[in-house]
C-alpha cells in the first residue's frame, strides 16, 4: 500500500520560481516583437510615402516645359502641402503632406513622418530640370551630428523621418507635440539644417544616448530617372 502525500512548502516555492522565470522568459522576447513590427510597419509607410512622393512628380508638371516637381512639406499640420510664392515652398521640411499624397497618416507609434526635400525639386515655375545639379546644400544623411557632408548619403533631394518608438519631438495625430529629445544624434534630425542622422538604435546608457529614429531617402540617382525616364533636359 502507497502512502499519497501533498507537496511540501519547498517544492511548491520551487516550482513558484520556476514559473516566475519562464514568465519573466516570455515577456521580454514579446515586447521586442510588438516593437519589432510596429519597426517594419513603420518602413513600409516609409517606403510607400516615398512611392506616393515619386507618384507626385509624374503627375505634377510645369505649364512651361513640363518638366516634374515634388511636393511642398506640410507645415501647419494638415496634411496638405503649403502654397508655393513665385514657384517656391515657404519651407524645405515639414511634415509628410500625407492628404495630398494619400499616403499614411502617421508611423507606427502615431506619430507623423518629417519630410525634408530643397527648393530645386519643389520649385513649380522651374520643374526638375537640366539645371538642376544636386549639390551640398541639399540633405545630407550622416552616421552622427558631427558629421556635416553626408558620410551615408549625399545631396539628396527627399528625406523622411519617424521619431521613432520615443517619439521625441514628434507632432502626434492629436497635434500635440511631443518633449523635445536629449540625444544629440536625435536632435540633429530635428534642428532645421540638411544634416540627418541615420544608423542602428541606442539605449539611453550609450555615449551618444538614446537613439530610435527611422530614416528613410531617395538618393538623386534613383529619384531623376523615375521622374524623367526620357532625361529632364529641355
Ligand atoms: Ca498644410
Ligand atoms: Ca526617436
Ligand atoms: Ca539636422
Amino acid at each position: 500500500m502507497t502512502t499519497q502525500r501533498g507537496f511540501t512548502l519547498i517544492e511548491m516555492a520551487i516550482v513558484l520560481v520556476i514559473i516566475t522565470i519562464l514568465i519573466g522568459g516570455l515577456a521580454v522576447p514579446l515586447s521586442a516583437q510588438i516593437q519589432a513590427r510596429r519597426i517594419a510597419e513603420t518602413q513600409k509607410t516609409l517606403e510607400e510615402a516615398r512611392e506616393a512622393i515619386i507618384g507626385y512628380a509624374m503627375t505634377h508638371k510645369t505649364t512651361a516645359g513640363n518638366k516634374p516637381y515634388l511636393p511642398c512639406p506640410d507645415t501647419n499640420g494638415d496634411g496638405i502641402e503649403e502654397l508655393r510664392t513665385a514657384g517656391e515652398c515657404p519651407q524645405q521640411f515639414g511634415f509628410l503632406p500625407w492628404v495630398t499624397l494619400g499616403a499614411g497618416a502617421q508611423d507606427a507609434w502615431g506619430n507623423r513622418l518629417h519630410y525634408a526635400t530643397h527648393t530645386d525639386v519643389t520649385n513649380d515655375n522651374a520643374g526638375i530640370n537640366s539645371g538642376v545639379v544636386p549639390g551640398p546644400n541639399w540633405n545630407q544623411i550622416c552616421n552622427s551630428n558631427t558629421c556635416v557632408v553626408g558620410d551615408i548619403a549625399l545631396d539628396v533631394p527627399v528625406v523622411l523621418v519617424s521619431r521613432g518608438a520615443n517619439g521625441w519631438g514628434a507632432r502626434n495625430i492629436n497635434g500635440n507635440t511631443l518633449a523635445a529629445p536629449t540625444s544629440p544624434n536625435e536632435l540633429e534630425n530635428q534642428d532645421g539644417d540638411n544634416v540627418y542622422v541615420s544608423g542602428v538604435p541606442t539605449n539611453p546608457d550609450h555615449p551618444s544616448g538614446e537613439f530610435d529614429d527611422l530614416i528613410s531617402w531617395i538618393p538623386y540617382y534613383l529619384l531623376f530617372p523615375r521622374v524623367c525616364p526620357t532625361g529632364c533636359a529641355p
